[in-house]
């Protein structure tokens, strides 16, 4: 049996964004609300799951001609709230105001990596901040917040991650970033 390897594309954070992110996720406290760790906090572009290890070499090619393709952007904050769905959350998200050129590169790293058809949604771009554990009460009334000053995240790079499975977070790391240069 071949080897797989867990893996997905996404734009890391800058340290100040990081750590804004973790003190906002920090407010929401619930026992059923499990904060992301630091480390692993990522905007995630496409989620590409267990393949062949020896498809690796491929995906950095294909990531790397993606990155030469598209020039960096900038993406602004407009909420941190509840999601994916306001009435029946699983999540705390960062979410940002849609972007054309966000939205162009997930389906173009989408088409490009999946046997799939790309996704008729539009990817919403945004950061998990917390999951909320299955194994307690749905937490309610979680207010979201709306900041009245810009944060920006500017998306300069992307990168290979790779995801390792564990209790009680999964280990993020990466292997691989590229330079948005088009
Ligand atoms: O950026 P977020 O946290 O939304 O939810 C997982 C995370 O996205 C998502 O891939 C990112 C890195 O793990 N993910 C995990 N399993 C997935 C799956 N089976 C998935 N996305 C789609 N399908």
């Amino acid at each position: 049996m071949s080897q797989t390897t867990r893996l997905f594309i996404a734009a890391p954070l800058p340290e100040e964004l990081k750590k804004y992110f973790s003190e906002q996720a920090g407010r929401y406290k619930h026992e059923a609300i499990r904060q992301v760790p630091i480390d692993n906090l990522h905007l995630t572009l496409y989620f590409i799951g267990n393949v062949p290890a020896s498809q690796l070499d491929t995906i950095q090619d294909v990531t790397a001609h993606m990155a030469q393709q598209f020039a960096p952007f900038t993406l602004q904050l407009e909420a941190i709230e509840p999601g994916p769905k306001p009435r029946s959350p699983r999540l705390i998200w960062a979410r940002f105001k849609s972007h054309d050129v966000f939205a162009q590169l997930s389906r173009s790293l989408t088409q490009a990596l999946s046997a799939e058809p790309p996704l008729s949604r539009e990817p919403k771009p945004h950061v998990t901040l917390a999951r909320f554990r299955k194994d307690r009460p749905v937490p309610h009334n979680l207010e979201p917040f709306h900041p009245h000053y810009p944060v920006t995240l500017e998306v300069n790079e992307i990168a290979v991650w790779h995801s390792e499975l564990g209790s009680p977070h999964p280990r993020y790391s990466i292997l691989q970033r590229y330079p948005l240069t088009g």
